[in-house]
């Protein structure tokens, strides 16, 4: 069935993916419609070979019949429109944390929760990019091993800042350190300071991961840490994960098991410097997992190597994945 979509945020870096992606899966839509601040209305998107106008986002702009929407503008702008959309019949998928947390709004990986879509109200959450590609692997080892704990250890691409966070690089790397996403140079720097630092010494990007996390697989008994820093690497999120399970298990059955769950890639061979990089990923929907071997200082413990590309699956992909499945039952 062909719908009617609506990107919020069209002339973003993940607005322009959210339309470069639904070129590339040819995603059946009849009408699309870009929305952006006023500073971006009038300019020309493409999607499909066609051209589109992106348009002012007003409250009326969902008077019209669009099905679903994508929302990637921000969380006020989420905050003030998604439920203006959703009062119209609009499906919106939001990739701000403005709604994560809400509980009557479900948070989504198609790959680990689909079944949580159907009792969405009108508004899905997309994950913080973090959260998404760690959950990936995480989500049949949780159900066949029971997880106990989790520590997250990240390592962070400035695209993750937008176009702010790629200037300070690029410009940093030539010497210049101009500071306008972070507050020291990204330049030969990693900065444990992702978002901004809260009462408890955690940054709010660290309480995103512990707390999607738990809400993802649906079990709030999870321990888990996590420090996520900020690295000089323009695109794709690599993350060490430390995992504590409940059960026993032997290192082998682990990586079959990965190596066929879906979205899931393994490359771990150490022996031929076969592991995960970030610009391997890029430009990719799929999580790459390796270094995969048993943490001897626990019982049951185990370390993987997780990489991904934060803009395509940590965000875009996984909004046009969830639109998939939601067409399925349009
Ligand atoms: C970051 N995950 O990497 C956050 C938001 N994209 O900055």
């Amino acid at each position: 069935k062909k719908v009617n979509i609506a990107i919020v945020g069209a002339t973003g870096m993940v607005g322009r993916t959210f339309l470069k992606v639904l070129e590339e899966r040819d995603f059946p839509y009849e009408n699309l419609y870009a929305f952006a601040s006023l500073k971006s209305a009038g300019q020309k998107v493409m999607c499909k070979g066609m051209e589109y106008t992106v348009e002012e986002l007003r409250e009326d702009s969902f008077d019209r019949d669009i099905d679903i929407a994508l929302f990637s503008a921000g969380g006020d702008i989420s905050k003030k429109y998604a439920p203006i959309a959703a009062s119209k019949g609009v499906i919106v998928v939001d990739n701000s944390s403005a709604w994560r947390m809400e509980k009557d709004i479900p948070l989504v990986v198609p790959e680990v929760n689909p079944e949580d879509l159907k009792w969405h109200k009108g508004i899905i959450a997309n994950p913080n990019c973090s959260t998404i590609q760690a959950v990936v692997p995480l989500k049949p080892l949780h159900d066949k091993y029971k997880i106990k704990r989790i520590v997250y250890s990240t390592y962070q691409a400035v695209s993750g800042s937008g176009v702010k966070g790629v200037k300070d690089l690029e410009e940093g790397l030539k010497g210049n350190n101009i500071n306008k996403a972070y507050p020291h140079p990204i330049a030969n720097n990693c900065l444990p300071h992702i978002d901004v630092f809260l009462e408890n010494g955690y940054t709010k990007e660290e309480m995103k991961m512990i707390n999607e996390t738990k809400k993802i697989l649906g079990d709030y008994d999870l321990k888990i840490t996590a420090t996520t820093v900020r690295v000089p690497v323009f695109d794709c999120h690599s993350e060490c994960v430390n995992i504590e399970f409940e059960k026993s298990f032997e290192v082998k059955d682990i990586r079959d098991l990965l190596s066929n769950s879906p979205g899931i890639v393994l490359q771990d061979d150490p022996n031929n410097n076969i592991y995960p990089l970030a610009t391997n990923a890029k430009g990719t929907d799929l999580v790459y997992v390796g270094r995969i071997r048993r943490d001897y200082s626990v019982e049951n413990g185990l370390n993987l190597w997780v990489v991904a590309d934060n803009i395509r699956k940590g965000a875009a992909t996984n909004a046009v994945q969830i639109a998939e499945e939601l067409i399925k039952n349009l």
